[in-house]
């Protein structure tokens, strides 16, 4: 796909709200206001190798792993940009502990944001595709006050929109407010997200696993089998499928998205939930991946369809095409 006309991230916003009768326009300056921080942090990503950028603040995050510097630069950036806009009440992040508050001088908001600041970082010094992921929920908490905990642990089906940006050999910004998918390029020249992806569709026809076979006498005997079953020869459902692993959650999604495949991020011996953070990567990935008429699974259920405890709780993850998120679920619950 290529960019078919020319239309901007802020006019695509703006033309979709005007579906919903009674939009306020809340939520477009919002995704409005986390577009300029893609810009800016697709800008630091790009020069990470130029700067003295790249390396350890020498911190632990709150999941005790060393915190880089683009991930914090990236954090700072997002509550920046999106503190003072008036449209949230609340946003937590991968990156720290607890909910972050809006400041008090400024107004508070419907809307919750739960971000992801940089995924895919133990790439950064490597020169490969790293993410933002982003989720956007109404608040619960009644009145007009400050966003509380239960504004962030509401079930993804609660999910109002959701993105990703991948800070590839291009920057693009993905997102979906509940009507498609869409996919806007970030041009450098003009400094303007444009429509490079309208209404994307996983394609039916999938041959991609993509998994950590590190992990293999980790695994339970139901992946175990999965994994041979894609191995196998058979012409009619284009078997052995092909393995592709970058191992940045937003770059392998995005490629699956677009050619057809599964990610999978299983539970294992050594991580009984698995790795990936339900709130701040399964849910906005499992929303886009069902937006785009594929599936999202823990394995046994939908992911949207978990109500989270903890902030920062962890989920096994499936999610790509349909027809392959199924035969997981299937092997899953054969082999014990
Ligand atoms: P990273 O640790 O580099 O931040 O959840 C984080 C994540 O990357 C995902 O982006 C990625 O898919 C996964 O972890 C990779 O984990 P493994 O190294 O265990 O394969």
């Amino acid at each position: 796909m290529g960019i078919t006309q020319f239309m901007t991230l802020g006019r695509h916003i703006i033309e979709e709200q005007s579906k919903y009768a009674g939009a306020t326009g809340e939520l477009s300056k919002l995704l409005h206001d986390l577009s300029l921080a893609a810009k800016v942090i697709s800008l630091e990503v790009n020069k990470a190798g130029l700067v003295d950028i790249i390396g350890y603040t020498g911190d632990n995050n709150v999941h005790g792993e060393q915190v880089k510097k683009l991930d914090m630069l990236a954090h700072d950036m997002l509550i920046k940009a999106m503190d003072h806009g008036g449209h949230l009440c609340v946003m937590a992040s991968e990156e720290e502990e607890d909910i972050i508050q809006i400041p008090h001088k400024f107004n508070i908001g419907k809307y919750v944001l739960l971000f992801d600041p940089l995924d895919g970082s133990s790439n950064i010094d490597a020169n490969i595709s790293i993410g933002t992921i982003f989720s956007i929920y109404r608040r619960v908490s009644k009145g007009d006050g400050p966003g509380t905990m239960d504004d962030c642990l509401q079930p993804g089906i609660n999910q109002v929109a959701a993105g990703y940006v991948v800070y590839g050999s291009s920057t693009m910004l993905v997102y979906t407010a509940g009507s498609g998918v869409h996919g806007f390029t970030l041009d450098p020249a003009f400094g303007e997200f444009l429509l490079s992806h309208p209404n994307i569709q996983t394609p039916r026809k999938s041959k991609i696993y993509s998994i950590n076979e590190g992990n293999y006498l980790y695994w339970h005997p139901g992946l175990k089998k999965y994994i041979k079953y894609c191995q196998e020869i058979d012409n009619e459902t284009m078997r052995p499928y092909t393995s592709r692993y970058i191992g940045s959650l937003v770059s392998d999604f995005h490629r699956n998205l677009l050619k057809g495949g599964v990610f999978l991020y299983p539970e294992n011996e050594k991580a009984p939930k698995g790795k990936l953070r339900l709130v701040y990567e399964c849910n906005p990935i499992a929303f886009i991946a069902i937006q785009a008429g594929g599936r999202a699974s823990d394995g046994y259920r939908s992911i949207l369809e978990i109500k989270p405890t903890t902030l920062h709780q962890r989920s096994p993850f499936y999610a790509g095409s349909d027809n392959m998120v199924k035969k997981i679920e299937e092997y899953l619950s054969l082999y014990h």
